[in-house]
């Protein structure tokens, strides 16, 4: 039995609802007048817009909940119940916390915060020398989108790859224990935002895209201010090796990235083919480009030295007309760019105008030989409402758009589309159904929809806005990550989530994909310095400390330094039960760390506090968990 809700004319809440649906009809007509205005130069749009406008300020006046009779929330099919476990691993980027999520679809329980490109006291992220080398002395950045490995066009279980917006750079996560286990930076770019992984044969490359036009060479020399002399470029990284192989340099920025399913093209939206530097020079111009990237010609230009090398860096030259690229227009200011599961059309949502375009990948070979013009691989451009961000599919011919200024999740049929726009029909529309989401989603991604195995069983609204959905918790609120059941021909709103600051995307993935290669513990030989046997060794005033933790003692009940040594902790867990982790934290020194069954961490630091300091298990372990610590003798220098 589910838990009960008072079915409403409006969804399945009660009447606090319009007091929602009141605030979100306040801030949709506030960004369509903001929107309205950035598109006064596009008069057919701006007129569409305006209709669609209308039509949503007549629902809201219109909206009057007339309460209901009681009925089972549509989620208690769907509940995983108490120890049972969820079907889909949901891999959510943590936006400027820094962290990655895995979410388990459909109970959206949080099961595990992966620390990327932050600080994290709870696993010693950010701490330990390990972590630390990873980090390159960064210590914030601003996840977006996290991508699997593939092979041949599905996920193969061994990789993910998240991207850092802020300070430009690409992390690897290891399945088997998910933690980060490479990083690379990204030289030449700012904004570095999408990334996307090979999908066939296998991930050899990963390639990113810089949303921010930059200087190349980006030292103060020249005219800072002259933003012609910018670029974007779209990075490929080496996935086994994680080292740039090269960069393909562009006159325009390169926003959202995505691969085909052939390993022949890669894809990055531009919203800035003005190359402006303000907001109204970007929104200048009715049309932006999809680029499109040819690998063929990327790895013959490779091949044949074709690329100069900047900072040791080949880069080659893909502005328009050079071969490497096809600019095929859109309408202005596209965001999200995403590929069929049948591989055949890459999808552009139109971000300020109320379209999205759905491009023939197969005409691709077409258009890079010359025979026809960019814009004829444009098979259609369904109107389908205002704000389209992003799009994902069902694996049964349809397409779901996330309508930021709409609020709405709309079903589209990507066949209907194409046919319509061969032979319009008045009064017809490819729109299969819309939902009503809470409030002004971004990303939206359905399960196994990045593959080739897509299912359409759920789909995932990530929104920004949650407003009124949640106890208050002051000015800074929750997002709403909500789920929707999209296995019949309506979607079905499932279950409302809060989240930390800011899922901005999400794949999910079948856990029989996923499950086989996630492991209890390392192996203890993976570290070079695992400690079997407690010691401690002086070389000068370096001192390192090897330190096994077996519940519920560590290796050593005293460790004696002198002030002013460099002090190293190497602490490996020795215990091997699957869940039996040690915290390690020195009172007063600033250090925590955790590590789990024969993983080992180390950090090093200076002895500047003479004195006694209790060293600690922070991670209950054992009924004599509070008894598990040493002490940490400082002798003055005097
Ligand atoms: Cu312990």
């Amino acid at each position: 039995m589910g838990p009960r809700v008072l079915l409403s004319g409006i969804d399945a809440r009660g009447s606090g609802h319009s007091a929602g649906l009141a605030a979100a009809c306040t801030i949709t007509a506030r960004l369509s007048r903001e929107g309205g205005d950035l598109m006064s130069s596009l008069r057919p749009l701006t007129i569409s817009i305006a209709a669609a406008a209308m039509s949503l300020s007549l629902a809201c006046g219109g909206a009057t909940p007339d309460g209901g009779q009681e009925a089972e929330s549509p989620y208690a099919a769907h509940e995983v119940a108490p120890g049972e476990y969820d079907d889909y691993y949901g891999f959510s980027s943590g936006g400027h916390s820094g962290e990655v999520r895995i979410v388990g679809i459909p109970s959206m329980r949080v099961l595990k915060r992966i620390p990327v490109w932050n600080i994290d006291p709870g696993s010693g992220w950010g701490i330990t020398n390990e972590s630390k080398a990873m980090m390159g002395g960064k210590w914030v950045g601003d996840t977006h989108h996290v991508q699997g490995s593939y092979v041949d066009g599905t996920y193969d279980g061994k990789w993910l790859f998240v991207n850092d917006k802020a300070n430009n750079r690409l992390a690897r996560i290891r399945i088997d224990i998910f933690e980060v286990d490479a990083t690379v930076e990204i030289p030449h770019t700012q904004g570095t935002h999408g990334v996307f992984p090979q999908r066939a044969p296998t991930t050899e490359w990963v390639i990113l895209n810089s949303e921010f036009r930059t200087p190349l060479v980006n030292d103060g020399s020249g005219d800072m201010l002259d933003a012609s002399t910018y670029g974007g470029v779209h990075t490929i990284v080496d996935a086994e090796r994680m080292e740039v192989v090269a960069q393909v340099q562009t006159e325009v920025n390169l926003d959202l990235a995505a691969t085909d399913y052939s390993g022949r093209y890669s894809f990055a939206t531009s919203y800035n083919s003005e190359g402006g530097a303000t907001i109204s020079e970007m929104l200048a111009s009715d049309l932006d480009y999809l680029v499109v990237f040819s690998w063929d010609n990327i790895k013959a230009a490779l091949a044949n030295n074709d690329y100069r090398t900047v900072d040791g860096v080949p880069i080659l030259d893909g502005t328009e007309g050079t071969g490497l690229t096809a600019y095929i227009p859109v309408p202005k200011n596209p965001h999200g760019v995403n590929v069929s599961p049948d591989g055949n059309y890459a999808v552009v949502s139109g971000k300020v105008s109320p379209t999205a375009s759905v491009i023939d990948i197969t005409m691709l070979d077409d258009v890079f030989a010359g025979n026809i013009e960019p814009r004829d691989a444009v098979v259609a451009e369904p109107e389908i409402g205002l704000g389209p961000l992003h799009t994902t599919f069902d694996g049964r011919g349809n397409a779901y758009t996330s309508l930021f200024i709409d609020s709405q999740e709309v079903k589209w049929n990507i066949q209907r589309a194409i046919d319509l726009q061969a032979n319009p029909q008045e009064g017809e529309t490819a729109v299969v159904d819309r939902l009503d989401i809470h409030y002004q989603v971004g990303h939206t991604m359905a399960s196994m929809a990045e593959t080739n195995e897509a299912d359409g069983r759920y789909l995932i609204s990530l929104n920004k806005i949650s407003k009124d959905r949640f106890l208050n918790v002051g000015p800074l609120k929750p997002e709403n990550d909500q789920l929707i059941d999209i296995s019949g021909e309506s979607m079905v709103l499932l279950k409302d989530e809060s989240a930390y600051i800011e899922p901005h995307d999400i794949i999910l993935v079948r856990r029989d994909i996923i499950e086989p290669h996630v492991v209890d513990r390392v192996r203890l030989e993976e570290h070079p310095e695992a400690v079997t046997q407690s010691s401690i060794t002086r070389d000068g005033n370096r001192v390192t400390v090897r330190l096994t933790a077996t519940a519920p003692v560590f290796g050593l009940q005293e460790v004696e330094v002198n002030e002013g040594d460099e002090v190293t902790f190497i602490v490996t867990n020795t215990d091997e039960i699957p869940d039996l982790a040690h915290g390690f934290a020195i009172s007063n020194y600033n250090i925590q760390m955790v590590v789990g069954p024969f993983q080992t961490k180390s950090v090093t630091f200076t002895a500047d506090k003479p004195g006694v300091y209790w060293i600690y298990c922070t991670n209950f372990c054992h009924a004599l968990h509070l008894e598990m610590r040493l002490r940490f003798i400082v002798r003055p220098r005097s």
